[in-house]
């Protein structure tokens, strides 16, 4: 490996040793700059890969509140401004018991080169606590929401950091922030979060963004084995936002969707799943996929019992990770190619571990990338933000038109670079290479900051 690299990576993996996500996030991406920095020696001298890999600034905070038995709990509040290189800081909030400072950096990380490869000017950011929101009321998940702006706040604004919703934070959520917010500035700055309710000045198609983007993306990297989704099989791990629109989108391509997930297990239902039930036990109910048997008592429900997922195991052509990071490990890998997989695209934030990426790639298995493959929900956060600055709307098929075409573009480059750089067919190298690029020129035109 290029020296300078080495350098930096031996660097970055001393200094953060307790932050095992985030080394991941930025080992992947700087083995995969090398050829990049080869042919800029000025990177060197003005240590971009250095700047690259520190965060700008990393707010955490206390956020107590009292739960509805009266008791008061305290959680930890995070906000990770990794870069404004190339617009305000942008990303979503976290909430889940697992959230700390490692995972937090490396979805920061990561949000950098996505939101780089929109081509829309939006700075890297993510933010969010280790607040559990199973099991918690309406008025608990309110008073939570409201005790975590009440510091987040300061920190954010349309054109200095905008959050929306990842794990744990959706439009119930971003209502409630929303809220506490507008209260606290006595002013209505539509654009400070993205991902709100329509009637409030959200935008159409936010909800569906990310799982149709993640399609558009998947079906332009079909397109270049002569392949579509058309009468293919296709699993899709978690039952969230983004894994319910992407099985809606792959299932009006003709794809038959045969099993989905949540963290206590998976379906599967080979006559294809029943995504009005999904989403009636999940954005409804809020209630755990092992309901889908009540209705459908011949589908089969399988219970996780380690890190290996068993959807894995089932056989499929092409297999969607929309639940979670590191959800697809080298055995889950192993499996899925011995059973014929022939694309692997990914809807979570880095949900392969690198020994599973690296083992498809060998095995010439399409991989999209997930900041490439998943950008389509920040891509439309950003037109969400141009919508309130214009104090105007867009229809939703005006909406999903422009996100096609962005996530269109997004592939191209990946497509692009990969051969520019000798590594054809190679999009995660290509996504990485593309968004490196990118910032790397923003950072010389704007001075050593
Ligand atoms: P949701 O909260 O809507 O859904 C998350 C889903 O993943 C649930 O089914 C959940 O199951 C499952 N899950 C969460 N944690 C784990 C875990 N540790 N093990 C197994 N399953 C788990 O989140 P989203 O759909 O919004 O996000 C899913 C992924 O997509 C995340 O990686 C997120 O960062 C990424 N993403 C989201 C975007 C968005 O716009 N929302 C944009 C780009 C990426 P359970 O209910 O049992 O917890
Ligand atoms: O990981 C992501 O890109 C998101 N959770 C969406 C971020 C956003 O600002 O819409």
């Amino acid at each position: 490996m290029n020296d300078y690299i080495s350098r930096v990576l031996e660097n970055t993996e001393k200094k953060n040793s307790c932050e095992p996500e985030y080394l991941q996030a930025v080992r992947e991406v700087l083995c995969s700059v090398e050829h990049l920095v080869e042919r800029h020696p000025e990177y060197e001298k003005l240590a971009i890969l250095e700047r690259m890999v520190e965060p700008e600034r990393i707010i955490t905070f206390r956020v107590p509140y009292v739960n509805d038995k009266g008791e008061v709990v305290v959680n930890r509040g995070f906000r990770v401004q990794f870069s404004s290189l190339i617009g305000p800081y942008k990303g979503g909030l976290r909430f889940h018991p697992t959230v700390n400072q490692s995972i937090m950096k490396f979805l920061g990380f990561e949000q950098i080169f996505k939101n780089a490869l929109t081509g829309l000017p939006i700075g890297g950011g993510k933010g969010g606590s280790d607040f559990d929101p199973k099991g918690k009321s309406d008025n608990e998940i309110m008073r939570f929401c409201q005790s975590f702006m009440t510091e987040l706040y300061r920190h954010i604004g349309h054109d200095v950091d905008v959050p929306a919703g990842d794990i744990g934070v959706g439009g119930r959520e971003i209502g409630y922030l929303f809220g506490q917010y507008k209260r606290i500035k006595d002013a209505y700055e539509g654009g400070v979060l993205t991902g709100k309710s329509i009637c409030y000045g959200g935008s159409l198609g936010r909800t569906e963004a990310t799982g149709y983007g993640l399609i558009f993306f998947t079906r332009e990297m079909l397109k270049t084995k002569n392949e579509s989704f058309n009468g293919k099989t296709v699993t899709i791990s978690g039952s969230g936002n983004v894994a319910i629109y992407a099985c809606e989108k792959a299932q009006e391509y003709g794809a038959k969707v045969v099993a989905m997930s949540d963290s206590s297990g998976c379906i599967y239902d080979p006559k294809g799943i029943d995504l009005p039930l999904i989403k009636q036990i999940k954005e409804v109910k809020r209630g755990r996929i092992k309901e889908y048997l009540n209705t459908h008592p011949e589908a089969e429900y399988t219970e996780r019992v380690n890190e290996d997922s068993p959807i894995w195991n089932i056989k499929t052509d092409i297999a969607l990770p929309c639940a979670t990071q590191n959800e697809v490990t080298l055995n889950s890998a192993k499996k899925l190619v011995s059973n014929g997989v022939m694309a692997v695209s990914e809807g979570a934030n880095m949900p392969c571990t690198q020994e599973a990426t690296d083992y498809f790639l060998e095995h010439g298995i399409l991989v999209g990338p997930a900041k490439a493959a998943n950008a389509g929900g920040v891509a439309t956060s950003a037109i969400e933000m141009t919508q309130n600055s214009m104090r105007y709307y867009y229809t939703f098929d005006e909406v999903v038109s422009k996100l096609d075409c962005i996530m269109v573009n997004i592939f191209n480059a990946c497509k692009e670079n990969a051969k520019k750089y000798g590594c054809e067919g190679n999009y995660v190298a290509g996504a990485n290479l593309a968004a490196f690029e990118k910032l790397a020129e923003a950072m010389k035109c704007q001075g050593v900051v």
